[in-house]
């Protein structure tokens, strides 16, 4: 079986190729040339299968690149995973998100569709597309209500998905995934952020962690626990949608209290709150109830957020005690 990963060099993406290449999968992935030409920084989630795949250098926004790669490669299944995925709630930027999130996914809809219309396609949606949810859990039957740049770049890549699926057959499916994280998260998101900073402060690095608003609550799971969900949802009779979540609430706080006590400290002698960091705030929770992946795709989460923190916890020590 041949697989196509956009996105490959990141968290989901690297753990993807990892769980293809256990199951016998010949593994190719879209990387951009700037990451080939600075592979030790912008590969490391890679670092322990790269001999073992075969990277492509290409734009998503680039139709003919696009179109090479996939006419080279012939994939039986296509992941999309590749997005600018920051939320700007600002909307800062948002013609650049647009341009590699909507025209990206449009691409590669389209170029499956010429020339590889047999191949399976999953899209990588996100629990953005509720954003003003109308109620809690959200499934997916839920309206949508995106409220930041990115989740509308994200329900056009849905309905892309869709009507590709409804009015081409293309065997296309979203993941509707909540947040997820791991060792290999970005630095910019808030477990990681917090994580690297207890670590940092452990460490005697720097003496405080500034923070936005330690009550925002988010349904956080396993990344990797997620990508399973991703290739179950290939492997069915029917393409379709899921919702992918623990259908359970953390703060931000509680984050904090798990990753600096396991080290011994209280995160409220260095935790500082700064506005700058505020987003609007939630009427209704964004939880998910992924009983439809349960019961069709036999798929639950695995690792606890305790296990998960504190995994990553363990990770940056190593990572920063060694010097990386
Ligand atoms: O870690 P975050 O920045 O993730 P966010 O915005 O929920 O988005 C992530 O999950 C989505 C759903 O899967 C994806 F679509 C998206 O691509 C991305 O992966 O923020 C989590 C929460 C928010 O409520 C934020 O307001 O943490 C709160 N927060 C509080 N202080 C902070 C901070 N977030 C960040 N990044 N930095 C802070 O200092």
């Amino acid at each position: 079986m041949k697989a196509l990963i956009t996105g490959i060099s990141g968290q989901d993406g690297s753990f993807l190729a990892e769980l293809l290449l256990a199951k016998g999968y010949e593994v190719h992935g879209i990387v951009r040339r700037s990451e080939l030409e600075n592979p030790d920084t912008s590969l490391q989630n890679l670092k322990e299968v790269i001999n073992q795949i075969t990277l492509h250098p290409a734009s998503i926004e680039a139709y003919p690149s696009m179109f090479q790669i996939v006419q080279r490669v012939k994939p039986e299944e296509c992941y999309h995973l590749a997005a600018s995925s920051f939320v700007s709630y600002s909307f800062d930027d948002e013609f650049s998100i647009f341009n590699s999130n909507v025209n990206g996914t449009h691409y590669i809809l389209s170029i499956l569709k010429e020339i590889a219309p047999l191949c399976k396609f999953y899209f990588a949606g996100s629990s953005e597309l509720f954003g003003r949810a109308s109620s809690y859990p959200q499934n997916e039957n839920t309206p949508f209500h995106p409220r930041s740049a990115y989740g509308i770049t994200k329900a056009t890549g849905y309905y892309l998905t869709c009507n590709y699926r409804d009015n081409y057959g293309l065997f296309g499916c979203n993941g509707i995934a909540y947040n997820h994280e791991s060792t290999r998260r970005g630095h910019e998101f808030v477990t990681r952020k917090i994580v690297r900073g207890a670590v940092q402060i452990k460490l005697g690095l720097t003496h405080e962690l500034v923070l936005g608003n330690l009550d925002a609550k988010r349904d956080w799971g396993y990344a990797p626990d997620y990508v399973k969900a991703m290739w179950l949802m290939l492997q069915q009779d029917q393409p379709d949608d899921y919702v992918i979540a623990t259908g359970i609430l953390h703060s931000v706080r509680e984050c904090c209290e798990i990753a600096f006590s396991s080290m011994g400290l209280n995160y409220e002698e260095h935790v500082k709150v700064d506005p700058k960091f505020f987003r609007p705030a939630e009427e209704v929770p964004l939880v998910g109830d992924s009983s439809k992946a349960h019961e069709k795709l036999n798929w639950k989460p695995e690792k606890s957020f305790r296990e998960m923190i504190e995994e990553m916890v363990e990770c940056d020590i190593a990572e920063i005690s060694s010097g990386r």
